[in-house]
């Protein structure tokens, strides 16, 4: 089974670690990311391995077929749309099974980064450009590059 992690850091408190595993065409995600204020926020696999200028360099969403923004469980979507995680309590425990992310073949997202946002993404449904584009998610407040582990 191959599996990869991430820690998420950004320039505030929020802080998180993330494992990814693959079993056969679904890859599980689980993390707990701390330092969220209460309620849903936008995560996403962002196309580039690249912080050097904090989560911005990290570029778009992960997207090797040019479709729109969408929500996890549709057809056209960005391979790297994960959807919302949600936050209680300070704290931001889950678990999502998604069949679209890999971590081999052309959706890998080993070397990309994972990005958890400041506000909640409207999963393409906003009616907005944006919406289609990045979920109208607001900031990026912490992410990091997902690398293969043992
Ligand atoms: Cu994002
Ligand atoms: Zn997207």
């Amino acid at each position: 089974m191959v599996k990869a992690v991430c820690v998420l850091k950004g320039t505030g408190n929020v802080t998180g670690v993330v494992h990814f595993n693959q079993d056969g065409g679904q890859v599980t995600v689980k993390g707990t990311i701390t330092g969220l204020t209460d309620g849903l926020h936008g995560f996403h696999i962002h196309a580039y391995g690249d912080n050097t200028n904090g989560c911005v360099s990290a570029g778009p969403h992960f997207n090797p077929y040019g479709k729109t923004h969408g929500a996890p469980e549709d057809d056209v979507r960005h391979v790297g749309d994960l959807g919302n995680i949600t936050s209680k309590d300070g704290k931001a425990d889950f678990e999502i099974k998604d069949k679209m992310i890999s971590l081999e073949g052309p959706n890998n997202i080993v070397g990309r980064t994972a990005v958890v946002h400041e506000k909640e993404d409207d999963l393409g449904k906003g009616g907005d450009n944006e919406s289609l584009v990045t979920g109208n998610a607001g900031g990026r407040l912490a992410c990091g590059v997902v690398g293969i582990c043992q």
